[in-house]
């Protein structure tokens, strides 16, 4: 049972559909928030002990399928020479603009700079000895790209999306260098073990269809294309991408693609071409009303799932922080109920 979300990555039998949720680990926790009230949040990632406590407080919460590592995508921002802050939403400096700001960004080795991510990995997996298993991750190329150029949050980022139109042979540059700390970054966490990573595209969905070709799944599809030697499934999650389905289905070497709650997954399993395993995709919101409201909607998204070659249950984003805790609680109960896979064979299916 231990592995029954690797099997569902990898379309093997599964006796019913996993579930794990993005950031399954953070405020909506009270026990997450009591950790907070003595530790900022970067000391809380970089500090392994803490790290690995928090990553396991779902687990044993909620009995969730998988565990994810607590990180942020934005830390492999500092080993590059950028400053991160969180006060509370990130800021980064310098912002990178100019040919000499790329120039200067260090494609660092991360076994010497990232160490307490890799160390809080070993933790955790000697804490869960195999009840579940654990995802790693870190943030698609373009999505820290637009972090970098920005130096911070935004609705639009703006300032990438204008760079990629005034230079895009500079974009490439900060792309192509972006990638590798990537791949160093995800490789270091397969080794360290990581049973799956995930990367996370969070303002792919800011791109028409060529831009995105050009500037994001061409690097994702290369940093999961160099994975592929680790062995780990992976996870490719776009926000915003209902539009990007049919070129990621193509081009994107992962196992399973993450979906916003925007389309229903019949659909999105289809415009992706129908051959990989789809993860999400209950909107998040709907944890904002009682079980009883969104019952119906867990059983739709489980419905569709099924017409997809695999499934591993998910939100379509991230957990809300104002989530009443109860109600993620009766989610996964809900799931684990219902998720059930009738044997092959079966005429019921
Ligand atoms: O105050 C706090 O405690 C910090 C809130 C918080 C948390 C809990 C941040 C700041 N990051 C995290 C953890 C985190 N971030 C995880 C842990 C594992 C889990 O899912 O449980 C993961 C996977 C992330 C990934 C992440 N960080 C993404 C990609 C996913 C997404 O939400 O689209 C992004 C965009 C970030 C950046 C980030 N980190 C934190 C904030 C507030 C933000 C968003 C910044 C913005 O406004 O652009």
């Amino acid at each position: 049972m231990g592995d029954l979300f690797l099997r569902a990555c990898r379309k093997e039998p599964v006796e019913r559909v996993p579930v794990w949720l993005m950031r399954q680990a953070g405020r909506y926790l009270p026990e997450y928030r009591a950790v907070r009230e003595r530790v900022d949040f970067l000391t809380l990632c970089g500090t392994p002990d803490l790290a690995a406590e928090v990553t396991l407080q779902p687990v044993e919460r909620l009995g969730v399928d998988a565990a994810i590592l607590f990180s942020d995508i934005l830390v492999a921002a500092a080993p590059m020479g950028i400053a991160v802050a969180f006060d509370p939403g990130p800021r980064l400096t310098p912002a990178v603009r100019t040919a000499r700001d790329v120039a200067r960004l260090r494609v660092f080795d991360p076994e010497e700079e990232l160490t307490h991510v890799y160390r809080t990995i070993r933790l955790v997996r000697g804490a869960l000895s195999g009840r579940v298993p654990l995802i790693g991750f870190a943030a698609a190329p373009f999505t820290l790209a637009a972090y970098l150029v920005e130096g911070g949050g935004s609705s639009g980022f703006e300032s990438l999306r204008g760079l990629l139109h005034a230079d895009p042979a500079l974009a490439h540059r900060l792309l192509e260098k972006v990638s590798e700390v990537t791949v160093r970054h995800l490789a270091a966490q397969a080794r360290a073990g990581a049973q799956a990573v995930q990367l996370f595209d969070s303002w792919a969905g800011l791109l028409a269809l060529p831009a995105y070709r050009e500037f994001g799944l061409r690097y994702a599809a290369r940093v999961l294309e160099e994975l592929e030697a680790t062995g780990v499934p992976r996870i490719y999650f776009a926000l915003h991408a209902a539009h990007l389905l049919e070129a990621i289905g193509e081009g994107c070497p992962a196992e399973v693609v993450g979906v916003d709650w925007r389309m229903g997954l019949a659909e999105a399993s289809a415009r992706l071409g129908g051959r990989v395993v789809v993860q999400g995709n209950l909107d998040p919101a709907a944890l904002l009303a009682p079980p009883d409201a969104f019952e119906p909607h867990v059983h739709e998204v489980l419905r569709q799932g099924a017409q997809a070659p695999g499934h591993v249950f998910n939100l379509g984003h991230g957990v809300l922080p104002s989530t009443p805790v109860e109600h993620v609680q009766s989610l996964v109960e809900a799931v684990h109920r219902a998720g059930v896979v009738p044997a092959a064979g079966s005429s019921s299916r």
